[in-house]
């Protein structure tokens, strides 16, 4: 039988001496604003591992017994909005979530896996790497290389050998300045090379499209993701065809259009306007009917931002998580990477790892990169070192 009881003064140190810890480390968390503490027993496997899942990275201390059986874990009430935002849904858990979901007066909701392609992918084990594959012949790193279907279906077998979780096919170029692409030249270049990635390559893919029409094809092509950069603002009918889908939408933040949006970008305070931004963009997914669960959100960096707001929203992705929905992150090649550097397209793939890897810290759920190889091993390293650390055992 489990029990979860909120742990204050006394409580919280008896706690403590319980799991054979000094009480003075108490004080310190308090002191540190880790203020809401609950302290679980009578856990039996495989509660242990799937609570290990849920809590990493969200800023929750965790003291567990040697056994497994018994754990205390601590954070401030910001950091358990988030993590019961994301609560495992598996049974066993509900009871533990809305008991501290109750205590705390929060919104409880369970949002922490989606079922993508066919599997359920548990959002905060490890950080998935989207490969991209640009099908246009103007891409403002790779345009014009995959254009055929041969070179696209090779490159695409080579990231996934490098270890992408799935492939962003695209056919319209969205760097500033760009032009749309007609509806039907987007069409002839996307379906065919998703049609031909699933079949022969058994991959997962995402469509990188606004256009509701293309998005429609490319599911029925076998897409089990849509990639909106424009949070459903580019196409009215973007949230009624994803409901009716039913598969995982992104929604990305952008101000202005792809062709306006670098002219001026402005913001009192970007980190707050990108959420509310993201924040519409769900809310206008979830009237539609989009399933929780479905809604994956995405800063948007280079999407009318200027590189103080990029390197702000980076340093401050974390505070995503207050959405409750996985976070992608995409700065790949970007211009912010160039700018701090001063270097290239050609090279900035140190410069990306550097971004992946805060990305990971500021827990991304999913990365979209060119350099697949180089940036799964980086995300290794950062899971390893950012994942699991706030475990304390004796
Ligand atoms: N960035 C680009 C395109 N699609 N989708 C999401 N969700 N997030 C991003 O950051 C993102 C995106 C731009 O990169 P790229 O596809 O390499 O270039 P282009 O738009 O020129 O094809």
């Amino acid at each position: 039988m489990v029990t979860v009881v909120q742990a204050k003064g006394e409580e919280l140190e008896r706690a403590f001496s319980t799991l054979g810890f000094l009480n003075s480390e108490a004080a310190l968390h308090v002191e540190a604003g880790r203020t809401e503490w609950f302290f679980c027993r009578g856990l039996t496997e495989p509660l242990p591992r799937r609570l290990h899942a849920a809590l990493i990275g969200e800023g929750i201390v965790r003291y567990e017994a040697a056994d497994g059986t018994a754990i205390l874990l601590g954070g401030c009430r910001s950091a358990w909005r988030a993590l019961l935002a994301r609560f495992p849904d598996e049974s066993g858990w509900t009871e533990i979530g809305e008991r501290i979901a109750k205590s705390l007066g929060l919104p409880w909701s369970l949002r922490a896996v989606t079922r993508l392609a066919g599997e359920d992918w548990h959002w905060g084990e490890r950080t998935y790497v989207m490969g991209i594959l640009n099908v246009t012949p103007d891409s403002f790193s790779d345009g014009g290389k995959y254009l055929d279907l041969g070179a696209a279906v090779a490159h695409a077998e080579k990231m996934l050998a490098e270890g992408a979780d799935f492939i962003d096919v695209g056919g319209e170029s969205t760097r500033p300045g760009a032009d749309p692409v007609p509806e039907s030249e987007e069409l002839r270049r996307v379906v065919p090379v998703v049609e031909a990635i699933v079949k022969r390559l058994s991959a997962r893919v995402s469509v990188d499209t606004y256009k509701s029409a293309v998005a429609k094809a490319a599911v029925e092509a076998g897409a089990a993701v849509i990639n909106d950069v424009t949070g459903l603002r580019g196409d009215p009918r973007m949230a009624e065809v994803a409901a009716e889908l039913g598969v995982p939408i992104i929604l990305q933040h952008i101000q202005g259009s792809p062709k306006n949006m670098q002219q001026d970008p402005r913001y009192v305070s970007v980190v707050p306007e990108v959420l509310q931004g993201l924040k519409d963009s769900a809310d206008r997914a979830l009237a539609a009917g989009v399933r929780p669960e479905n809604i994956i959100v995405d800063p948007g960096f280079g999407f009318g931002k200027r590189l103080e707001h990029n390197l702000t929203l980076l340093a401050r992705l974390a505070e995503l998580r207050t959405l409750g929905y996985p976070v992608l992150s995409g700065t790949s090649r970007k211009s912010m990477v160039g700018a701090v550097l001063g270097l290239p397209v050609s090279e900035r793939v140190e410069g990306t790892a550097a971004t992946v890897a805060l990305s990971v810290a500021g827990r991304a759920d999913i990365v979209r990169v060119h350099d697949v190889g180089i940036m799964v091993r980086t995300v290794k390293v950062a899971d390893a070192t950012f994942r699991d650390q706030l475990v304390v055992r004796r």
